[in-house]
C-alpha cells in the first residue's frame, strides 16, 4: 500500500450532487444500482477524468445520462472506475450497477451479513466494497436509499434519515425506501435488514418536536435493550443542557449485531452497534458492562453533531470528531456518576493503553501527517489523547470560554467538512486568545515528562517550582518545540488546608491553573505563611508524566487532606510504585519482598473511612497493575519477576488488613435488588476488591467458592469466578464453577466471552495450553471479532506472565493466529498485533523471541496492508 500524506490533500475534480442508491438483496448476489448526479468543479482542467474508488468490486453495467456508456470512455478495475470525456460544466448522472456478495464478506467492512442480518459498516473506507464512489469524507450528498429484499426473511429494511414508503414488490419481495436530508459522507451511510425484535420509545427536544428511538435486537433479547434505551434518552437531555445540541431527524434507530469489528458505528440516524453494548440485564451483564453501554451510546450519539453535522475533512482530522467526542462522553458519564471516580478510570486506561503507544514504535501525533492504512489509526492516541487535548483546551479557556469557542465552531461550520485548525481557531476567535503553541499537542507524538523540584524559603515566605519538559523523540520526529502545559495544582498546608499565595513570578497562572510554556520554567509564590506540600496536575490537567522527588510524608498528607479525590488516588500511586519496583527487583533475584508502612496504613485508613465513597476505595486499594510496574521501570522487564513482587505486596496488604477487608465484605453485602447506578455499583466494587484481598490472605477457596453459589448477579458471579480461577486455579471448588458457569450460559455468547476471558488471565505457564485447549472449544467461534477478542486478544493485552511466557512459545502461538486471521479480518488482525508494540522493553530473551515472531509474521507472503504496516512500524 502507498502512503498518503496530509500535506497532499486537494479537493475533488468533480462535486457529487445527489446519490440514489437501490439494493437488491441476496446473501451472495446482491446488486447495487448506484445514480451519480456530478458537476465538474470551477476551474478545474476540462480533460480531468472522474476517478471513483472501489475495493473488490464486480461492474455489471455504466450508464451516462441513462445511455449504456462506450467502453473507450471508461476504465473499470476492482479497486476503481475511472471515466473520461465528461462535460467541462454541465451536471450529469452516472449510473453503475455492482455484483456483491454479503455472505463472502469476512472482512466485516462494507454489506455483510450477521446472523443471517444484513448490515453495513463504511468508516473509514468500506463503502467503496459497495459500489464505485468519491469515498473521502469531504464529499457531501444527500442520499435517497430504496431496499428490494425478500419479505418473509427481511421484514424489517432500515437506511439513514426518514422513512419515504414501502410496499410490496412481486410475489416474495418488498421494498423500502428512505431519505437523509442531511448531506454526508458516504462512511455514515448505513442498511439494515432482517428479521429483529423492537424497544420503542420517545424524546421530545428542547424545541417540542418528538423523535421516534428504535432500538433493534434479536429477537427475544428486547428486554436487555431497556438499559441503552434508558441511557440513549439521558444523552439526548444532556447534549441538550450542556451543549445545546438537539437531535435534527424525527426518527434515531439503533441496530445490534453480534459481528462487528469495533464498538459502535455512528451512523446518521441508525447507528449500529456491537450487541455487546447495547445488550444487559442484570443476570448477565457487569457493572463495568453498565457503564460501557451508557458511555457508547453517548459516544455514538454525540457524533451527530461532532462527526456528522460537522464532520472531517480529511481521516488526519480524524481527533476532530473522536477526540472531541471522547471529552463529550467523558464528561456525560462524569455527570451521570461519581466525577473522581470516572476520572480515576479514564487516567489508569489513558496510561495502560496510550502512554505505551505514544512511547513504543507505533507512537503518533493526535493528528497523523502521513498513513499507510487508515484503520489503523483508530488509536488510543487519537480517541483518549484527541480526548485530553479537548480538556485542556477547557481547562485553558475556562468552562464559560469553552463553551463560547464550541458555539462558534457549530455555528461556523455546520454541515461541512471541518480541520483541527478550523476546530482550535473557533475557540481562538471567540476567546481572543492565541493557541498556536498549544496546537503543538495536534503535532507533537510523546507523552512530555516533567521534572519538578522545590523548595521553600521560611525567611522570605515563599515557594519556589522549578519546572523542566522533555518530549521524547518518536518516530519520524527528532526534535521537539517545548509545549503549552496546563497543570492544576494546590499549596497545602500542614492540616490540610489550601495556601493561598499573594502573588506570583514567572509564568502565568490562572486562578488553580500554572501554565508551563518554556523548555524551563521558575515559579516564585509570594506570601506562603508555612512550607506547603504541592500537589501538582490535579485531576490530571495535562497527559504528561511528573518527575517530582516527593517526600513519603508529603504524599501521605496528600493522600490523606487534598480535597481533589483524584490527587488522593494519584498520591496512593505514587506511595505504591517504588514498592512494587523494589517488590519487582526483590523477586526477580530471589529475595524477600517487603512493603513500606506508610503505604500500607494510608491504604488501610481509607479502605475503612466510611466518609469515601465506596467506588473511590476500590479504586484506592487496586494497586498499579503489571504493565503499569513495567512502564514504571522502564526497559529490561521481566514479567514474572514484576507478578511475583507485585504478589507478594498484595499479600502483606491482605495480611495485615484481613479485619479490615472481612468487615467490608460483610457490611457492603446487599439485600435489595440489583440496581446498576453507579453508587449500588460502587459498593459492589468495594465488596469484591475486599474478596480478593481475602482470598489472598486465606490458603484455601472457601470464601471465594462461597461467594460464587450466593451471587445474585453477573458482577458478583464473574467477580468471585476471577478470584477462583486467579487465585485457586487448581482448586476443584474452581473446576466446578467454571463448568457450571459454561453449562448455565451455554445459549449467551456475551457472557461466555466473560468465561473466556477470566480464563485466558490466569497468570502463570499454564495460560498458553489453556488458551488453545479453550480453542477447541464449540462456543468458540473463530469468525467472531467478540469471541477472538476474549480469548486471544485478553491473553496477549492481559496476561503478562502467560503471554510472555519465557520460551517464547506464546508469541510463536499468536503469530500464527495474527496470520490465520488476517486471512479473514485484516483490521482485527492488525489490531490484535499492537500487544506486541512494547517488545523492546522486554529483557533480552523474551525480546528476541519476540522479535522472532514479528518476523515471522514480515516474511509471510501474503499479508494485508493493515498488518504489513503495524509489523514493519513494530520492527522498525
Ligand atoms: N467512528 C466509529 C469508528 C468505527 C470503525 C472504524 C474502522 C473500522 C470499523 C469501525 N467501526 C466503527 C466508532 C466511533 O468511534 O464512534
Ligand atoms: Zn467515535
Amino acid at each position: 500500500g502507498r502512503i498518503i500524506h496530509l500535506a497532499d490533500y486537494r479537493p475533488t475534480d468533480f462535486v457529487l450532487e445527489r446519490v440514489d442508491l437501490t439494493f437488491e438483496l441476496d446473501p451472495t448476489e446482491t446488486k447495487v444500482e448506484a445514480r451519480l448526479i456530478f458537476h465538474r468543479r470551477e476551474g478545474v482542467d476540462p480533460a480531468a477524468p472522474l476517478v471513483l474508488d472501489g475495493d473488490d468490486l464486480t461492474m455489471t453495467s455504466l450508464l451516462f445520462d441513462q445511455i449504456e456508456m462506450a467502453p473507450e470512455r471508461y476504465t473499470a478495475t476492482p479497486e476503481s472506475l475511472t471515466i473520461r470525456d465528461l462535460p467541462e460544466s454541465t451536471p450529469f448522472e452516472i449510473t453503475v450497477t455492482t455484483l456483491i456478495n454479503p455472505e463472502a464478506n469476512t472482512q466485516l467492512m462494507g454489506l455483510y451479513r450477521s446472523n443471517g442480518v444484513y448490515c453495513t459498516q463504511c468508516e473509514a473506507e468500506g463503502f467503496r466494497r459497495i459500489t464505485y464512489f468519491p469515498d473521502r469524507p469531504d464529499v457531501l450528498a444527500v442520499y435517497t436509499v430504496n431496499i428490494i429484499a425478500d419479505k418473509a426473511a427481511n421484514p424489517l429494511l432500515l437506511s439513514n434519515g426518514n422513512f419515504l414508503g414501502g410496499a410490496g414488490y412481486g410475489p416474495d419481495k418488498h421494498f423500502a425506501a428512505w431519505f437523509d436530508p442531511h448531506p454526508k459522507p458516504s462512511y455514515l451511510f448505513a442498511l439494515v435488514a432482517g428479521d429483529l425484535g423492537v424497544v420503542e420509545d420517545t424524546f421530545t427536544t428542547m424545541s417540542g418536536r418528538e423523535v421516534a428511538l428504535k432500538i433493534y435486537v434479536e429477537h427475544g433479547k428486547e428486554p436487555r435493550a431497556a438499559y441503552a434505551m434508558d441511557a440513549l434518552k439521558r444523552s439526548m437531555k444532556w447534549d441538550e443542557e450542556v451543549f445545546g445540541r438537539e437531535y435534527d431527524l424525527d426518527i434515531f434507530m439503533i441496530v445490534a449485531v453480534s459481528d462487528f469489528n469495533m464498538g459502535a458505528m455512528e451512523n446518521k440516524g441508525l447507528n449500529i452497534f456491537n450487541d455487546k453494548y447495547v445488550l444487559a440485564d442484570p443476570e448477565t451483564a457487569t457493572d463495568q458492562d453498565y457503564a460501557n453501554i451508557e458511555a457508547i451510546i453517548a459516544h455514538e450519539y454525540f457524533h451527530n453533531w461532532t462527526g456528522n453535522r460537522i464532520t472531517c475533512r480529511d481521516w488526519f482530522q480524524l481527533c476532530l470528531k473522536e477526540g472531541l467526542t471522547v471529552y463529550r462522553d467523558h464528561e456525560f458519564s462524569a455527570d451521570q456518576r461519581s466525577r473522581p471516580v470516572k476520572r480515576i478510570a479514564e487516567v489508569r486506561h489513558l496510561r495502560s493503553e496510550q502512554f505505551p503507544e505514544d512511547a513504543g514504535p507505533l507512537a503518533h501525533p493526535v493528528r497523523p501527517t502521513a498513513y499507510r492504512e487508515i484503520n489503523n489509526f483508530y488509536t488510543t492516541t487519537v480517541y483518549e489523547k484527541g480526548s485530553e487535548v479537548t480538556r485542556m483546551i477547557a481547562t485553558i479557556l475556562g468552562r464559560d470560554g469553552f463553551k463560547k469557542g464550541m458555539d462558534l465552531y457549530f455555528e461556523r461550520h455546520d454541515g461541512e467538512a471541518a480541520t483541527v485548525e478550523d476546530f482550535v481557531k473557533s475557540f481562538e476567535d471567540a476567546n481572543g486568545r492565541d493557541l498556536k503553541q498549544f496546537s503543538l499537542w495536534y503535532n507533537q507524538a510523546g507523552t512530555p515528562q516533567i521534572t519538578v523540584s522545590s523548595s521553600y524559603d521560611a525567611a522570605a515566605k515563599t515557594l519556589t517550582l522549578s519546572l523542566e519538559q522533555m518530549i521524547p523523540a518518536t518516530p519520524g520526529q527528532t526534535h521537539k518545540e517545548p509545549m503549552h502545559i496546563p497543570l492544576r495544582f494546590a499549596l497545602i498546608g500542614a492540616n490540610g488546608d489550601e495556601q493561598n499565595p499573594s502573588s506570583v513570578t514567572g509564568g502565568e497562572v490562572t486562578g488553580d491553573v500554572l501554565h508551563l510554556t518554556e523548555r524551563s520554567q521558575t515559579f516564585v509564590f509570594s506570601g506562603i505563611a508555612s512550607r506547603p506540600v504541592i500537589s501538582l496536575n490535579r485531576s490530571f490537567s495535562a497527559p504528561v508524566t511528573l518527575h517530582f522527588a516527593q517526600a513519603t510524608e508529603d504524599l501521605a498528607l496528600i493522600a490523606r487532606f487534598e480535597s481533589d479525590l483524584f490527587s488522593r488516588w494519584q498520591a496512593l500511586t505514587d506511595l505504591a510504585l517504588p514498592n512494587l519496583t523494589a517488590a519487582a527487583a526483590a523477586a526477580g533475584k530471589g529475595d524477600p519482598v517487603s512493603c513500606d508502612k506508610g503505604l500500607l496504613d494510608a491504604l488501610l485508613a481509607i479502605a475503612a473511612d466510611d466518609s469515601l465513597e465506596p467506588a473511590f476505595r476500590a479504586q484506592a486499594l487496586t494497586l498499579p497493575s503489571e504493565s503499569d510496574i513495567a512502564r514504571e521501570l522502564g526497559a529490561n522487564n521481566d514479567p514474572d519477576a514484576i507478578h511475583a513482587g507485585r504478589q507478594a505486596i498484595l499479600k502483606e496488604i491482605a495480611t495485615a488488613g484481613a479485619a479490615t477487608f472481612e468487615a467490608l465484605y460483610k457490611g457492603l453485602a446487599s439485600d435489595s435488588a440489583y440496581s446498576p447506578d453507579a453508587a449500588s455499583a460502587g459498593r459492589r466494587a468495594l465488596r469484591n476488591c475486599a474478596l480478593g484481598y481475602l482470598a489472598l490472605s486465606e490458603n484455601a477457596p472457601g470464601t471465594a467458592a462461597a461467594a460464587f453459589a450466593r451471587a445474585d448477579n453477573m458482577t458478583d458471579l464473574s467477580q468471585a469466578l476471577t478470584v477462583l480461577a486467579h487465585r485457586f486455579p487448581d482448586a476443584p471448588e474452581t473446576h466446578a464453577a467454571l463448568a457450571a458457569f459454561e453449562k448455565r450460559f451455554s445459549s449467551n455468547a456475551l457472557v461466555l466471552d466473560k468465561w473466556f476471558q477470566i480464563q485466558a488471565t490466569i497468570p502463570g505457564e499454564g495460560a498458553l495450553d489453556r488458551v488453545m485447549r479453550l480453542m477447541q472449544n464449540p462456543h468458540f467461534v473463530a469468525s467472531n471479532p467478540n469471541r477472538v477478542r476474549a480469548l486471544i486478544g485478553t491473553f496477549a493485552f492481559g496476561n503478562p506472565t502467560g503471554f510472555n511466557r519465557a520460551d517464547g512459545r506464546a508469541y510463536t502461538f499468536f503469530a500464527e493466529q495474527v496470520l490465520a486471521i488476517d486471512k479473514r479480518n485484516p483490521q482485527l488482525a492488525a489490531r490484535l498485533l499492537t500487544a506486541l508494540r512494547s517488545w523492546r522493553l522486554l529483557e533480552p530473551g523474551r525480546a528476541d523471541h519476540a522479535r522472532e515472531a514479528l518476523m515471522t509474521i514480515e516474511r509471510s507472503g501474503s499479508l494485508s496492508n493493515d498488518v504489513r504496516d503495524i509489523v514493519d512500524r513494530t520492527l522498525k
